[in-house]
Order: C-alpha cells, then structure tokens, then sequence
C-alpha cells in the first residue's frame, strides 16, 4: 500500500517537474514535495510508526530512493534553466569586439588658423621665418621703436588696452619684428602672425581681439619692386589666381614711403559692384619701405641696409574669402558657425 503511493508520487512528481517551465514553479514543486511541514514525503513517512520493524527499514529505504531521486530531479531541471537563459543573454547581447571603435568626433582648424597656415607655408618656401612673439608687451618694442610719436592717437587709452606697471596688450604684431630685427640682424626675412588687441566698441566689423599678419624683408637696395613682388605673389596664392595690383599712398609711421596696395576686385573683375562699392579696385594691407628711423632704433644702419614691410588682417582676408558678414562670428565659438568650414 506504502509502495504504491511511494511509486505514484514519485513519477507523478518527476512527470511535474519536467514539465514545470519557469524556478519558481519548480521551487513549489520543492515545498510540496520535500517541505518539512506537509510535505508529501513526510506526511508518508508519518504512516511508518505502525508498521513491523522489517518493513519499516524497506519503506524507509523506498522513501529515501525517492528523495533523493525527486531532489536530483529538481536540481538538474533548474540548471537547465540556468543555461537556457544564459544562452538567450548570450545571443541578445553580444558585442563585435573586432569592430572598430568610435572614437573622438573628428575635428578641424579655424579657418583663421587655415589661411594662417597658408600663408606661412608660401613665406617659409621663399626664405621667410616665421616669428612668434608675446601678447603683452612693452611700450618700447609696440610704439617707441616704430616711431610712432609719443602724441600718436593710437597710444591713447580707446585704442590700447593699457596694464598696470606701463606694459600693455599689442595693438599689432610690429613688436614682434622688432624683436626679431633686434635678435636676428640684416639680412633677413621675416613674418610674424599673430593676435592683436585693440580697446573698440565691438560692433559687425570691429573686435577688440583680431589677427594680423607682417611681413618684412631687410637687405641691401630692398626696392618697391621688390615689395610689389611679394605682395603680388602672397595675394595670387591666397586667392588662387592671378591678381592685379595698385598701390595708393598711404602713411604709417614706420614707413616711407608708405602705401595701401589693393587688387582688382575679384567679383566684378574691375568694372564696378557692390564688393568695390563701384571702384573697380579693394583694399587689401598696408606697406612700404621701412622707415629708416625704425631701421636704426633696432641697431641697423640705413646707410648699408634698408627693406620692405607690409601688414594685412586675417581676420578680414577670412571674412572675404567666405562672405561672412559680422566679424564677431570668428571669436563666438558657436559650432553652428564653425562647423560650415
Ligand atoms: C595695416 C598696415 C603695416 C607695417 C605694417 C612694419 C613693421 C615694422 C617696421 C615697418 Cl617692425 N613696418 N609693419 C608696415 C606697413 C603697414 O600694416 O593696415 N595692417 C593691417
């Protein structure tokens, strides 16, 4: 009677337990079957006490059998779902480790810094140096050694960010070259690009931070043929074709002569447009020979030696090449802008 009910849970509960589908079904299986308080199991065994001692040991070995059998059941069902549910995750969520990785977003130069770049490649093939110098300077190497008069306007506080002790920030890369006329000697040949700083109201074409490059050559008999060759072949290079040019007069205090050089304009080809305002002609740097003060101040004598000079805006070369209408979208930082270059 015993054995038959032994049996009958036995392959009733093995029959459960393969087909149980999920651990919590399986651990109810458990409770029933093996629980200490109403378990199957147990509640059977509670029916041993009647009988002879003989048969006792033989149930008791029919009902060990069983448990054993039903917990190694339970047991080896669970696993299954452990590895089935690891090769689903497996399959869900496996990673290409031979893909490449993503990697930084892939930036680029300020197209201040380009045409920067440009010119400076073109000077270095024509035997040019490329000089860098402070932004804070002294009033010596920015005003005094360029022989601009200590009443000059461009020394006042609306033009000149001034600092405190008399130095201040340069209102042009000039400092740079004197610096480099004092430390490198005739002959040479220089450039100096760079950022410069003037005290403005900001406005579409005014900013109070800008960049500048200048340029000079110093050797015996520099003429202004030699000038109008450089400049020539700077401004072909900058804007990829042949340009014409025209110098006005022009005055700066560290030249003379000086002159405005301009091209003839690129859009209409000379015969009037808005670009020109009608001229037929643009401004494009300021030049001439170096005045022989300026010569002398940085210990050349401009008896043996003297040279050319000139200065353009970046920052306006920039504006042109692009048809960007406010200055201050240069220094604004706004990729929306930046990200068209
Ligand atoms: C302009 C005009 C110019 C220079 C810059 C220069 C520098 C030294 C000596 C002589 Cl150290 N000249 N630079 C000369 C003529 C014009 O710039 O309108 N620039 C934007």
């Amino acid at each position: 009677m015993l054995d038959r009910s032994i049996q009958e849970l036995e392959s009733g509960s093995l029959a459960r337990i393969a087909s149980a589908d999920t651990a919590e079904e399986l651990e109810t299986i458990r409770v029933e079957l093996l629980g200490r308080k109403g378990g199957a199991l147990v509640e059977i065994s509670k029916g041993m006490g009647k009988l002879a001692a003989e048969e006792r040991a033989r149930i008791g070995k029919l009902l060990n059998g069983a448990k054993q059998k039903l917990e190694g059941a339970l047991d080896a069902r669970l696993q299954e779902f452990s590895a089935v549910s690891l090769a689903r995750k497996l399959d869900a969520e496996w990673v290409d480790l031979t893909l490449p990785a993503p990697g930084p977003r892939r930036g680029h130069l300020h197209p201040i810094t380009r045409i920067q770049q440009e010119i400076e490649d073109l000077f270095v093939s024509l035997g040019f140096a490329v000089l860098d110098g402070p932004e804070v300077e002294t009033e010596d190497h920015n005003f005094d050694a360029l022989n601009i008069p200590a009443t000059h306007p461009a020394r006042d506080a609306q033009d000149t960010f001034w600092l405190d002790g008399g130095d201040l920030l340069r209102t042009h890369t000039s400092p740079v070259q004197v610096r480099g006329m004092r430390s490198l000697g005739p002959p040479l040949r220089m450039i100096a690009p760079g950022r410069v700083f003037r005290n403005e109201s900001v406005d579409a074409s005014h900013e109070h931070t800008f960049y500048q490059l200048e340029g000079m050559m110093i050797d015996r008999e520099v003429s202004v043929a030699h000038l109008i060759y450089f400049m020539k072949t700077m401004l072909t290079a900058i804007f990829q074709r042949e340009v014409s040019v025209r110098l006005r007069p022009g005055f700066f205090p560290f030249v003379e002569p000086g002159f405005e050089l301009d091209i003839q304009c690129l859009i209409c080809g000379g015969t009037g447009c808005q670009v020109c305002k009608q001229s037929g002609w643009v401004e494009q740097l300021g030049c001439g020979l170096v005045h022989p003060n300026v010569l002398r101040l940085s210990g050349i004598d401009p008896d043996e030696w003297n040279g050319f000079a000139f200065g353009l805006g970046l920052t306006r070369l920039v504006m042109m090449r692009y048809g960007i209408d406010d200055i201050r979208w240069l220094q604004s930082g706004d990729l929306r802008f930046l990200e068209q270059f």
